[in-house]
C-alpha cells in the first residue's frame, strides 16, 4: 500500500518557505536569503521511503503588489499549486497582514484540501503575540489547523512533517523513487549563483537579475560551467562586475564552493559573463527563456 501526494508551501515573500521546506526533506535544495522574493519558481522536494512519497512544493513568495510581468508569473506559479494539491502548508509570520494575505486566504478559504496554517519564527513570537496571530487566522479560515514552527531552529519541523505523513493519501509515486526534486542540475547551478547575487548586493540590483547556465561539461575530474548573469541596464553590469571585476570573483567563488558540494564534492570550473537585457522583467519571450510560462 504505496501512499503519495503534493503538500503545497504558499505564503508572501521572506516567511520561511524555502527554509521550511529544506528542513522537512533535510535536503539544501532552495535557496535562502534573508531577501524577499528569493525564489521565482516552484520547486518540488521528495521525500522517499519505502512506503510513502511525499513532494513538497516550494513556491515564490506572493506578490501583493506586482509590478512587472515577472511578479505575474511568479503569482502564477503560486496559483497553480491550487490545482494539485493534496495538503497546503500556508506560511505565515507575524510581520505579515491580512490585506497582504487577502488573496491566498480567499483561494485557501475555498480549496477543498485541509490547510495548516503554520506560524514560522516561533524564536522571534512572544506568546501572546501567538494567541492573538491563532485567533486572527482562526477567524480568516475556520477550518483550517495552526501549528506553530521555527524552520530555522528546527522547532516542531518533525512534528509537521509527522502530521503530513499521517495526510497523504494512497497513490503510487509521482516520481522515480530516487529522484529528490524534478529540477537539473543546470536549475540549481543558475540558482546558487543568484543566491551569492542577492547576497553580495543591495537595493534594485538582485531583483534585475536573471542566470543562465549556457555549457555545462562534466570532465571525468572537473565539471567546467559557463553561466551568464543577465541584468537590465549597463550601469548594473558595472556595478555587478565591480572594480577591476573583484566583485564578480567573490560570487563566482562562494558560488564555485556551493556548486562543488551541491554536485557531490566534484571540482568545478566557473566562468562568469555579464550581459545586459533591456527591460526583461516585462518582455515574454524572456520570461520564456528564463524559464517563466
Ligand atoms: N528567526 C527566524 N528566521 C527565519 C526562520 N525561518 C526562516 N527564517 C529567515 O527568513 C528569511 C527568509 O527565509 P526564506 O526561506 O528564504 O523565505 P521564503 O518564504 O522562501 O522567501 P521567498 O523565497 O522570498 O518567498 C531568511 O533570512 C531565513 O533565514 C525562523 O524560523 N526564524
Ligand atoms: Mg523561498
Amino acid at each position: 500500500m504505496h501512499k503519495s501526494g503534493f503538500i503545497n508551501i504558499i505564503g508572501l515573500p521572506n516567511v520561511g518557505k524555502s527554509t521550511l521546506m529544506n528542513e522537512l526533506i533535510g535536503e539544501k535544495l532552495s535557496i535562502i536569503t534573508s531577501k524577499a522574493q528569493t525564489t521565482r519558481h516552484r520547486i518540488f522536494g521528495i521525500y522517499n521511503d519505502d512506503d510513502y512519497q511525499i513532494v513538497f512544493s516550494d513556491t515564490p513568495g506572493f506578490v501583493h503588489k506586482t509590478a512587472y510581468k515577472l511578479h505575474t508569473q511568479m503569482n502564477d506559479f503560486v496559483d497553480s499549486t491550487f490545482e494539485d494539491a493534496d495538503v497546503f502548508l500556508f506560511v505565515t509570520h507575524k510581520y505579515a497582514t491580512i490585506n497582504e494575505q487577502i488573496h491566498l486566504l480567499k483561494k485557501l478559504k475555498e480549496t477543498k484540501v485541509p490547510v495548516f496554517v503554520v506560524l514560522n519564527k516561533a524564536d522571534e513570537t512572544k506568546p501572546e503575540e501567538v494567541q492573538m496571530l491563532h485567533d486572527l487566522y482562526k477567524k480568516e479560515l475556520p477550518n483550517a489547523e495552526f501549528r506553530m514552527v521555527s524552520a530555522l531552529q528546527k522547532v516542531m519541523t518533525k512534528e509537521l512533517f509527522a502530521e503530513m505523513k499521517g495526510l497523504i493519501p494512497e497513490h503510487p509515486p509521482y516520481y522515480p523513487k530516487d529522484e529528490i526534486t524534478d529540477r537539473n542540475v543546470r536549475f540549481f547551478i543558475t540558482e546558487i549563483i543568484r543566491e551569492k547575487i542577492l547576497k553580495n548586493y543591495s537595493k534594485e540590483i538582485p531583483y534585475s537579475v536573471e542566470v543562465i547556465v549556457e555549457e555545462y561539461k562534466d570532465e571525468p575530474t572537473i565539471a567546467k560551467i559557463r553561466a551568464v548573469i543577465y541584468v537590465e541596464r549597463d550601469s548594473q553590469k558595472n556595478i555587478i562586475i565591480g572594480k577591476n571585476g573583484t566583485c564578480i570573483q567573490k560570487v563566482g567563488t562562494e558560488a564555485r564552493i556551493d556548486i562543488e558540494n551541491f554536485i557531490g564534492g566534484k571540482k568545478v570550473f566557473l566562468d562568469l559573463f555579464v550581459k545586459v537585457l533591456d527591460n526583461w522583467r516585462n518582455n515574454d519571450t524572456m520570461l520564456k527563456r528564463f524559464g517563466y510560462k
